[in-house]
């Protein structure tokens, strides 16, 4: 079992009160909604229904923690990481006094999370870079955190498609720095998968970890 394998479902916090204490390294996942989030952490995980991929844009407006955790020498098993899905953003429908939930709830979590490793940005391929993704790269451009733009639904463009969206997002993130890094991605195809876990695990410090040793 892959240490993304291990992954469990931990708690969910609807303020930042119920927060969970900044025990282990954290890796968020940030989006629009309908982006993919919730899909990817399942393919990553390779658990179908861990995150409840859903098919109504913008209802959980809650921080959901999963655990990733390795076996120890005592038999027991040690609690590595966790992987984060935060609430969606940017759906046209929500009311002005959820947008407001919204962006007190992720940008407090943003701003406080000091066990806060990476974030993966999980944007539609197929319109990378709308404002409420700008305004999210704009908000993290001033914390120590690195970003990882996971172009998802790459399955949806052809192959002149794919370069193309794949230079415009590297030339954004080399425009912010060697911090952040670019991958295409399909869910639904799971393609790309093995890259973006071996930038998960450089970022948690695990590169170590290989499938099947844990
Ligand atoms: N074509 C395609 N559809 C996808 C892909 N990933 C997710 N979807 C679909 O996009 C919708 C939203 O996915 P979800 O994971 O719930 O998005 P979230 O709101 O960001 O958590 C669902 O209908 C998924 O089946 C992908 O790689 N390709
Ligand atoms: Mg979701």
């Amino acid at each position: 079992m892959s240490l993304f394998e291990s992954a469990r479902f931990r708690l969910s916090a609807s303020e930042l009160k119920g927060l969970p204490e900044m025990q282990v390294p954290e890796i968020a996942f940030a989006g629009r909604s309908n982006a993919g989030k919730s899909t990817t952490i399942n393919v990553l995980t390779r658990q179908g229904r861990l995150a409840f991929a859903s098919k109504t844009p913008g209802r959980t407006q809650l921080i959901n923690f999963f655990s990733l955790t390795q076996k120890n020498e005592e038999g027991g098993r040690d609690h590595i990481a966790d992987l984060v899905d935060l609430p969606g953003y940017g759906f046209a429908k929500a009311a002005e006094a959820t947008r407001k939930t919204w962006s007190d709830l992720i940008g407090g979590y943003l701003a406080i999370r000091e066990n806060l490793t990476g974030i993966v940005v999980v944007m539609d391929a197929r319109r990378p870079f709308m404002p409420t993704d700008e305004w999210l790269i704009q908000f993290l451009s001033t914390r120590p955190v690195r970003l990882h733009f996971l172009l998802n639904k790459a399955d949806q463009l052809n192959n002149q498609g794919k370069k193309d969206v794949l230079r415009l997002a590297q030339a954004r993130a080399k425009q912010m720095g060697p911090h952040v890094s670019v991958q295409l991605f399909s869910g639904l195809k799971r393609e790309g998968v093995d890259e973006l876990r071996d930038v998960l695990l450089h970022w948690i410090n695990r590169e170590e970890i290989i499938a099947n040793d844990i």
